[in-house]
């Protein structure tokens, strides 16, 4: 049976970078997620005989909102639903899904790298037809009708049982359960010499790769140890938990410190990564060496068409604004268009479809190309991979020689969490008042080139996203960037991020935060973070 319930609007329904994001008791509150679901069907008018995705990174409350949207689209008429088993599916695997099955689009249910757990966060994305993030026009949509919702349809059902693989009904829904990781390790094995890599691992190469308790232990035993041949516990954390273990599933050094323990000892394996939440970032770590996700993004604009799904070249990059321009250097000797986006995989979406542009990441993590709309973790590590058996060298030599052909991008981002969201909000008013005045004048010893509250249009639809973050350059290619993140649930959170082009060749091999010095220097003078946040020092520096 349908039942129309009467609603009434919940003021804080406004998707951020990466679809709706809140604490898991919030999501859990009656009506909280189904508000947002209805607000979603009544943006995309309607999801009658419409074929779906469904899946989510396994956090806690996964599995019972993936019944509830099930029922929800029941009872707006929806024809089928395909959904992950046990209501799993990793973000670039339901991009690949909605895209090879043909779907009108997609729910995903994650808040990607922040904590889950039952007093953490809980989020959910709707993904469109193309596979890639719903643009700012459907996400403002949403949130519109979400301020003025009256009512939500649910169906008066039981619970469908999402462990059983294949086709089965709730009301005149098709449910399809599908095994999760099926499809995208077929879609990896289409882009990459997996013999070369293969034979690589055969040889003795040794990996680790730390799943970090959430979405792509499965995929990264699957592909990685049974199929590659990877040793047996190459991939670590490798079962997905609800409160992932307990930790933040977000890579990079700080969270992932096991696998940096790991990769600067003595026996260090030859290469390690992580990834995220969801499945859409990749961290890269040779022995003894970090590679920042700009300088990663660098490497494989560098050497993508050393794998056969990239054989032919690619089409273009892009990167995310507040990225180092280290991918710009390869564009530039390459001879391909490079693009600058606001932050959040969304923007990517459009130079993909139009084909200007096929490979693109941004800063905190995340790479991906047209195989799929979002970005992709595994598959990064897949790339890098393919390229190591080809190039037979280190991570380090790779490293070494890319900087010595393109110069070095010294790259930090330094964040501070959980501030103040009235101290935030003054600092960044403030400092973007006074940017008109700005260029021309010296800041800890950095002469400012250029200061600009960074807006985009998009070359395709002309759309325009302005207030994407204060971007000041400095003479020299220098560069800082302060915007405030659109994913946290507590508080606001200020990136700062720090950028300083160095080509001497005695200079390649610095230690990042002393190369950063003057930048962070200038960051502090210009907008007193110490000061109006009470922070001495960031809470995480990447
Ligand atoms: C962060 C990252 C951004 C990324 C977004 C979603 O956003 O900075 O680059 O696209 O998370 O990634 P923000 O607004 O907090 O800076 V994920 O892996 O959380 O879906
Ligand atoms: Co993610």
């Amino acid at each position: 049976m349908i039942l129309t319930r009467p609603t009434a609007p919940i003021a804080d329904q406004k998707p951020g970078t990466s679809g709706l994001r809140k604490k898991t008791r919030v999501f859990m509150t009656p009506g909280y997620l189904e508000n947002f679901v209805q607000s979603i069907w009544n943006a995309i008018g309607g999801v009658a005989g419409k074929t779906l995705v469904l899946g989510g990174d396994g956090r806690f409350f996964n599995d019972r909102a993936a019944q509830t949207i099930l029922k929800m689209a029941s009872a707006s008429g929806a024809s089928r639903v395909i959904v992950g088993q046990d209501a799993l599916l990793s973000t670039p695997a339901a991009s690949h899904l909605i895209r090879s099955r043909g779907a009108d689009g997609g729910l995903i249910l994650s808040a990607s790298h922040n904590p889950g757990g039952e007093t953490e966060d809980f989020g959910l994305k709707y993904n469109a037809a193309n596979g890639g993030p719903a643009a700012e026009s459907i996400t403002a949509k949403i949130h519109s009708e979400s301020e003025a919702l009256r009512e939500y349809l649910i169906l008066d059902a039981p619970d469908c049982d999402l462990a059983a693989l294949g086709e089965q009904r709730m009301g005149d829904m098709v449910i399809e359960v599908v095994d999760p990781v099926a499809d995208y390790q077929a879609l990896m094995e289409n882009l990459f010499d997996f013999n070369a890599i293969r034979d690589l691992i055969a040889a003795g190469f040794q990996l680790r790769f730390d799943a970090m308790h959430a979405i792509t232990g499965p995929y990264a035993r699957a592909i990685l140890e049974t199929t590659l041949g990877a040793a047996p516990g190459s991939v670590v954390n490798a079962v997905p938990l609800p409160d992932f273990g307990g930790h933040h599933p977000d890579p990079n050094p700080v969270w992932a410190h096991d696998l940096m323990t790991a990769m600067f000892a003595p026996d260090a394996p030859d290469f390690g990564a992580a990834s995220d939440g969801d499945g859409d970032r990749n961290m890269i770590v040779g022995r003894g060496l970090y590679v920042t996700p700009s300088d990663s993004l660098a490497v494989l604009a560098a050497n993508a068409h050393l794998a056969p799904g990239y054989a032919q070249g690619l089409k273009g990059v892009a990167r995310s604004m507040p990225t180092s321009a280290a991918v710009d250097r390869v564009a530039a000797a390459r001879g391909l268009d490079c693009y600058a986006t606001p932050t959040g995989w969304k923007f990517f979406g459009n130079l993909l479809d139009a084909r200007r542009a096929s490979l693109c990441g941004e800063e905190s993590a995340g790479t991906g190309s047209d195989h799929v709309r979002e970005k992709d973790g595994l598959w990064a590590v897949l790339l890098w991979l393919n390229i190591l058996a080809v190039r037979q060298q280190s991570v380090a030599q790779i490293m070494a020689q890319h900087w010595a052909e393109f110069g070095r991008n010294y790259y930090s981002r330094h964040d501070y969490e959980a501030i103040d969201t009235a101290a935030a909000t003054a600092l960044m008013d403030d400092l973007r008042a006074r940017l008109p005045d700005l260029p021309g004048t010296e800041v800890a010893g950095l002469r400012i080139t250029e200061a600009q509250d960074f807006a985009y249009t998009d070359p395709i639809d002309r759309s325009v996203t302005t207030a994407q973050g204060l971007q000041i350059t400095f003479v020299g290619g220098a560069r800082l960037v302060l915007r405030l993140s659109g994913t946290g649930t507590e508080g606001a959170t200020l990136r700062v991020y720090l950028e300083r082009f160095e080509d001497a060749a005695d200079r390649l091999a610095l230690d990042p935060q002393a190369a950063l010095a003057p930048v962070i220097a200038a960051a502090e003078s210009l907008a007193g973070i110490a000061a109006r946040t009470g922070r001495s020092k960031p809470d995480v520096i990447t």
